[in-house]
């Protein structure tokens, strides 16, 4: 298999931690999607990573979507979300809250970087979303013990620590780390993890 994508995505990170954790072999072509737009939109007509290539030429997009194929390819008590309900739906809701966490850094960067002039209803508005959403993740992980879910960490725990990591470096100074105590020591602990430490590249803003 082949990943597609720089580490610096909170996305293609998730996803290449979680290949390593399943220790599933894989290629790493650290493509910009800007630099490198062109090779990125030969395998994802969105232009988009991550991408991951399969054995046989198929092409999986999306970070969601690769981590549910990648889940199947390995025995159900290695799964990254647990199998029994409810703890399944409630990592599965962290895992979409911070990817849509991650989402709206991305646009809150686009906007104030790729647009001229910035909108600042819009700008305004995504910091809202940003706010609210690391809120109700810090509510959820103050209930938890370490990890999150279950007994080992999952698709919650990598996509949170992976979006807090991308919001603080494309953002600096947006998260305040005391408003957010519980989640901001588990991304701390989250990024001392071998696995975090090797799958990581510092935030590279688009040339
Ligand atoms: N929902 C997608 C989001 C992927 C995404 O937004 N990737 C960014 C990099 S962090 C990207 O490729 N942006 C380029 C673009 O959208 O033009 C996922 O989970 O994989």
């Amino acid at each position: 298999m082949i990943l597609i994508g720089q580490y610096d995505s909170s996305f293609v990170r998730r996803v290449g931690i979680a290949l390593r954790i399943y220790e599933l072999p894989f290629e790493h072509r650290p493509w910009s999607v800007f630099s490198d737009g062109e090779r990125v939109r030969a395998f994802n007509p969105l232009m988009r990573v991550p991408a991951l290539v399969l054995d046989d030429g198929d092409v999986l997009v999306d970070s969601h979507s690769i981590l549910d194929y990648l889940d199947g390819l390995v025995a159900p008590g290695r799964r990254l979300f647990p199998q029994e309900e409810p703890e399944r739906r409630r990592a599965i809701k962290v895992a979409a809250l911070a990817t849509g966490l991650a989402d709206k850094g991305v646009s809150l960067f686009y906007e104030t970087r790729l647009h001229q002039p910035i909108s600042e209803a819009w700008a305004g508005r995504l910091r809202s979303q940003i706010d609210a959403t690391l809120t109700a993740l810090e509510h959820s992980r103050a209930l938890s013990d370490s990890p999150w879910f279950g007994e080992r960490i999952g698709h919650g725990d990598i996509a949170a620590a992976c979006a807090w990591r991308h919001l603080s470096e494309a953002h600096p100074g947006l998260i305040d780390p005391e408003n957010y105590p519980s989640l901001s020591a588990h991304c701390q602990h989250m990024e001392g993890l071998p696995v975090f430490q090797d799958i990581s590249q510092p935030f590279i803003p688009p040339a």
